[in-house]
């Protein structure tokens, strides 16, 4: 373990609730997280341009539709009718090279660069969750041992210090925390998806297609421990390798969660959420959580079946990863 980590640790035990519950589930130290990704096998194209007022955005007709789904996990459910007006969603994830335009256009600057502030020292330490995979078929802390607080990863040096962007252009951009979309969508004049508007625009969004064939990038063979690239990817891809969907929409499902809007409440039924405005999630209750989507090339069948539309998962407002990046939407004014 490096001396920074090892300083990380100790402040981490000592630290604050908010700041502990953000990272402290994380493992620490010197994982080499990059050493198996990105086999590229698959060619990947330029967009096709959108039939759109609004370059690279694709309209998602209105609807009531059902929100949700009972059976597989408990967060899913209950099914419910939900009604979502039209509005332009983004046809891919948000790509490096825009979000580097952003950065360039406005000098923003990460949460993940700044540092996450722990709230008894005040020292902001820089990082962010990186996925280290598994070398052994030992035990496994079964929520978060192949993640690792690594100092300085962010979204230029996505496995930390050493690592770059420069081969990843047209990936999406990854290690945002919730206040970066939201800075990146302000300055778009856009917005985040809700979670329904992400869950209607990606009804027909598939992890395989009738024929069994990979059309979004997830995990193939035993997570975490065996990753076969049969996709093509075994880390992120360029945006819009896989099938859009039928409203030409690239990517809802798999490569990278996905970013709403939406506070996270432990289900759509949750009692009383206005005893809790920054949402609930029961493993880590007390911090700041939102709705993420679609699933990430993380999710294999063993493990986290969340490469369906209503599959929805709580993530710390405050902390980006290596496999959480966002996109935009556009509401029509009423
Ligand atoms: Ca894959
Ligand atoms: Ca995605």
């Amino acid at each position: 373990m490096s001396t920074r980590s090892k300083t990380l640790v100790t402040t981490l035990a000592a630290g604050g609730i908010a700041f502990a519950a953000a990272i402290g589930w994380l493992g620490f130290g010197t994982a080499t997280p990059g050493a198996s990704l990105d086999v590229t096998v698959r060619a990947c194209g330029e967009l096709p341009a959108t039939d759109s007022p609004y370059p690279g955005m694709a309209w998602v007709p209105g609807a009531t539709f059902t929100m949700g789904a009972e059976g597989t996990y408990f967060e899913e459910g209950p099914a419910h009718e939900e009604t979502v007006a039209g509005f332009w969603m983004s046809t891919a994830e948000v790509t490096n090279a825009e979000f580097g335009e952003f950065i360039a256009a406005t000098g923003y600057v990460t949460l993940a660069e700044r540092g996450i502030e722990d709230p008894t020292t005040g020292e902001h330490i820089p990082g962010s969750a990186v996925f280290a995979p598994h070398v052994s078929e030992a035990p496994v802390n079964p929520f978060a041992s192949w993640w690792y607080f690594m100092n300085e990863a962010n979204w230029q040096q996505p496995e930390g210090p050493g690592s770059d962007i420069d081969d990843r252009q047209h990936h999406p951009v990854v290690h945002i925390a919730f206040e970066d979309a939201l800075a990146y969508a302000d300055w778009k004049g856009q917005s985040l998806p809700t979670e329904a508007q992400f869950e209607l625009a990606a009804q027909t969004s598939l992890y395989r297609d009738a024929d069994g064939n990979y059309t979004s990038n997830t995990w193939q063979g035993l997570f975490p421990f065996q990753h076969d690239p049969v996709d093509g990817y075994t880390g992120t891809a360029p945006v819009g390798c896989y099938d859009a969907n039928a409203l030409g929409i690239y990517d809802l499902i798999g490569n990278v969660w996905e970013w709403t809007q939406t506070t996270y409440y432990a289900t759509h039924a949750f009692p009383d959420p206005q005893q809790f405005p920054e949402g609930y999630d029961p493993n880590q209750p007390g911090e700041p959580v939102a709705v993420i989507k679609g699933g990430s090339y993380l999710c294999a069948p063993n493990y986290c079946m969340r490469y369906r539309p209503e599959a929805r998962q709580a993530q710390s407002k405050g902390l980006g990863t290596s496999h959480i990046g966002f996109r935009t939407v556009i509401n029509p004014a009423t």
